[in-house]
């Protein structure tokens, strides 16, 4: 589903620009407008839902499907010394877009929390 007011929905209609690094029909991958690491990439599901804390059992497919695709991502940018994966779900995790997304972060060590 398409939400106008969605700053992610419209990166994947294309009436916003992004820096694109993968996209099929499920999802899309792009990178980071203010990039926390070297490397840092956000992937998300085509069709809107808010938040890791919306996901129900008809999203099993889906997820299942962007975490393959996050390490092909991983597997074409040579992120071989390792990454990290992050979902923030809601204000308290500090998440700033409502549209669900998964940074990938890499390049430098990351002991501490960061996104
Ligand atoms: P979060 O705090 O987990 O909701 O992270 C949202 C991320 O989205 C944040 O790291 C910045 C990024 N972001 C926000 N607006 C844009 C945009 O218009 N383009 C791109 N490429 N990234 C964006």
């Amino acid at each position: 589903m398409f939400d106008p007011n969605c700053i992610f929905c419209n990166i994947v209609e294309g009436e916003i620009p992004s820096t694109k690094v993968y996209e099929d029909d499920m999802c899309l991958a792009f990178r980071d407008i203010n990039p926390l690491a070297p490397t840092h990439v956000l992937v998300i599901p085509k069709t809107h839902i808010e938040s890791c804390a919306e996901l129900t059992e008809e999203h099993e497919a889906l997820i299942g499907h962007i975490f393959t695709v996050i390490a092909k991502i991983a597997r074409d940018l040579g992120l071989d010394n390792g990454f990290r994966v992050v979902s923030n779900a809601g204000l308290e995790a500090g998440q700033t877009v409502p549209h669900l997304h998964f940074h990938i972060l890499a390049g430098r060590p990351m002991s501490a929390k960061m996104v």
